[in-house]
């Protein structure tokens, strides 16, 4: 048989199996067959970042906060002096000092105390003369010897008696020009004729004036000093004389 023929044979069958709704079979070779599914791809990319959400609800009131207490404020202005309170009773004695410098020092506080004292009490009259460690006093206080002894005793001090000339000249200088007389401290009241200082004791200094003292009348027994003639007299001793004190800090 010929190509032509071959071929035309094959035709031939091909229609009739088409006429008859049937393909026949494909061979097996020399046509693809379905292949094997390949490994799973790469991941892909990242996608853009969303658009921001809505802003969401507006929360409940909180609860009230627990008091704290907030730091000092600053100090006020002082305020007014209040009254003066009453003066306390005095108090008690310190321990007595038993060392030896400890009582030396408080012996020398009382002495300046002391000293002090009576140097105040000096000053404090309107008339002073200092002649050596003696301070001689007057106010213009005019009155009797014992009076004048009184007066002289509770200011610190005693009445004049001068124990030289300089003394003496310093009791005249504030007797003048005030009074005619002044005290001098010494009578003879113990014994007549004897004049004494008033602790008994003899005087070392005397300025008499001539004829003198002459207890006149039997009742002079105090002793004045003469402003005019700057010399002793026994007098009464009731008369009103000035009287000057003698301060010994
Ligand atoms: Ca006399
Ligand atoms: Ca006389």
């Amino acid at each position: 048989m010929t190509a032509m023929a071959l071929s035309t044979l094959y035709l031939t069958v091909l229609l009739l199996s088409l006429g008859s709704g049937a393909l026949p079979d494909v061979p097996s070779s020399g046509w693809c067959s379905p292949g094997h599914n390949g490994p799973p791809g790469r991941d892909g990319r990242d996608g853009k970042d969303g658009r921001n959400g809505d802003a969401g609800l507006k929360g409940d009131r909180g609860e009230p906060g627990e008091p704290v207490p907030g730091p000092p404020g600053k100090v006020g202005p002082a305020g007014p002096s209040g009254l003066k309170g009453e003066k306390g009773e005095v108090g008690q004695p310190g321990p007595v000092a038993t060392d030896p410098l400890t009582k030396s020092l408080l012996a020398d506080v009382h002495r300046i105390t002391s000293r002090l004292s009576v140097l105040e009490k000096a000053v404090s009259f309107r008339v002073v003369r200092k002649v050596g460690e003696k301070y001689y006093v007057t106010d213009g206080f005019v009155d009797t010897f014992d009076a004048g002894l009184k007066f002289c005793r509770d200011a610190g001090g005693d009445i004049v008696l001068p124990k030289s000339e300089e003394e003496n000249q310093a009791v005249l200088e504030i007797l003048t020009p005030r009074v005619l007389y002044g005290w001098i401290r010494a009578t003879d009241r113990k014994t007549e004729g004897i004049f004494l200082d008033t602790d008994d004791s003899p005087l070392t200094f005397t300025k008499w004036k001539p004829g003198e003292p002459n207890d006149a009348d039997g009742n002079e027994d105090c002793v004045v000093i003469y402003s005019s003639h700057k010399m002793w007299n026994d007098l009464g001793c009731d008369s009103k004389c000035l009287v000057a004190c003698e301060i010994i800090p």
